[in-house]
């Protein structure tokens, strides 16, 4: 992409840093780009920051609650950790992987990818685990979603109001009603779960449910020190995925 680029890491000192952006004056002042590549742990703060909110559910366990009330039915997770402590789970339970679609990467499209196997597979039941920062980054799926209205989908968002898995930064779902904007985008029923028992009549309300349903569950930060990344990649992900649908 003919973009210049210098890699910081713990040991660059400021003045390699102060030197490279004199070098790259020139390529700067004729409308070129240049990058820093920031090296995780190479920069420190005085102050250590630290992010919270006022929720008490536990992220993972919520996520293994959802696999279990879902049973047989196919499960769309979002971007990060969400997806992470779901492939965890199925390990750690004996589980295959292949009725889990882990969104690596592509934040924010978990719902239309549930909603194009929702429409094509009517037989399943279709389970979107979303966070409420992808749901927010891609809001515009929610009406698509809700035009659509498979009878056949749960459309789940695991709010924790921030961005957990790349460091919790807050994102602006603590200022607006989610479930209020899902009734709005014009999906036929949707709950709010602040609570263990919420949860359980939720999910029991979405095995039932024979119109698409949406659910948002207020959720803790954080997550294990030791999670995970899946062991397979993704296109073995995505082939187990279509061939256990299609036998469907
Ligand atoms: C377009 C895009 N921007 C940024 C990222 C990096 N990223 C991966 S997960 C994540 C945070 C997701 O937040 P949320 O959906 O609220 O889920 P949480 O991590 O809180 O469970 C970000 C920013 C990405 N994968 N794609």
């Amino acid at each position: 992409m003919g973009i210049e680029s210098m890699v910081i890491g713990k040991d660059t000192s400021e003045a390699e840093v102060k030197s490279r952006m004199e070098a790259w004056q020139d390529v700067l002042a004729h409308g070129g780009q240049v990058a820093f590549v920031i090296e995780k742990g190479a920069l420190e703060y005085d102050t250590k920051v630290s992010y919270s909110n006022d929720y008490g559910m536990n992220r993972e366990e919520i996520v293994g609650r959802i696999a279990e009330a879902a049973g047989d039915g196919f499960i769309v997770s979002t971007t990060g950790k969400i997806s992470r402590e779901l492939f965890e789970i199925r390990a750690a339970r004996g589980q295959g992987h292949g009725h889990d679609f882990l969104t690596v990467g592509s934040m924010g499209h978990c719902s239309s990818i549930a909603l194009g196997v929702a429409i094509n597979k009517p037989s399943v039941k279709v389970w979107c685990i979303d966070g409420d920062g992808a749901a927010l980054m891609h809001m515009g799926a929610m009406g698509t979603v809700a035009s659509v209205a498979p009878k056949n989908m749960v459309h789940i968002v695991l709010n924790n109001e921030a961005h957990e898995t790349v460091g919790g930064m807050p994102t602006v779902s603590g200022n607006m009603d989610l479930t209020k904007a899902a009734i709005a985008c014009g999906y036929p029923e949707a709950i709010k779960v602040t609570n263990e028992t919420e949860l359980s009549s939720a999910l029991d309300r979405a095995k039932q449910s024979d119109r698409l349903l949406f659910i948002e569950i207020e959720c803790a930060l954080g997550s294990r020190k030791d999670l995970g990344r899946p062991t397979t990649t993704a296109l073995e992900n995505k082939n187990s995925f279509m061939q256990e649908l299609s036998k469907h």
